[in-house]
């Protein structure tokens, strides 16, 4: 794997574009581009993630595929309406809910997939990187009912 970075403070749609410009011209498969966090009421932070998401698509058509949403179970209902600014924004595809390992909120599970009709595609149960699970509803709701 091989990381592109920009010089601290340089525009991150500058880094996007680049980085997306290097993997066709290498003949890559897989380009991730890695967001920082923002607050979704900081409006020039997400006029920021829509130009990553505009000028990827100007150095490779289509792009990009997928938009990935990393949500954190702790922050409860709020993070409902997090997801629903970031969706508007650029299109999120799916989400990734992290440290369920020390939420008892799962329950927010349930309300992305209905209220979003977003697929939660992966799972952080804790903080080494082979806790990042695919995510499986059916173990999920297991889970629940078992702790009952
Ligand atoms: N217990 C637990 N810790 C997690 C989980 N996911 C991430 N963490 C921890 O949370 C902290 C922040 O994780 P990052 O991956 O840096 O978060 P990020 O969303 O990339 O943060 P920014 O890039 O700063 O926006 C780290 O200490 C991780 O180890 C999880 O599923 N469970
Ligand atoms: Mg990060």
């Amino acid at each position: 794997m091989e990381v592109i970075a920009g010089a601290p403070e340089s525009d991150p749609g500058a880094v996007a574009f680049s980085a997306v410009q290097a993997g066709v011209a290498r003949e890559v498969d897989i380009v991730m581009v890695d967001t920082a966090g923002r607050l979704h009421t900081r409006f020039n932070l997400m006029e920021e993630l829509k130009k990553v998401n505009r000028v990827v698509g100007k150095a490779f058509p289509g792009a990009p595929h997928q938009v990935w949403l990393v949500l954190d179970a702790t922050t409860g209902q709020n993070a409902l309406q997090q997801a629903r600014s970031f969706k508007d924004a650029v299109n999120v595809t799916g989400v990734i809910l992290t440290k369920l390992d020390s939420s008892a909120r799962g329950g927010m599970a349930f309300a992305i997939q209905r209220e979003l009709g977003l697929p939660i595609l992966f799972a952080g149960l804790g903080e080494k990187p082979e806790d990042l699970t695919p995510f499986d509803p059916d173990a999920f709701v297991d889970g629940i009912l078992a702790d009952q």
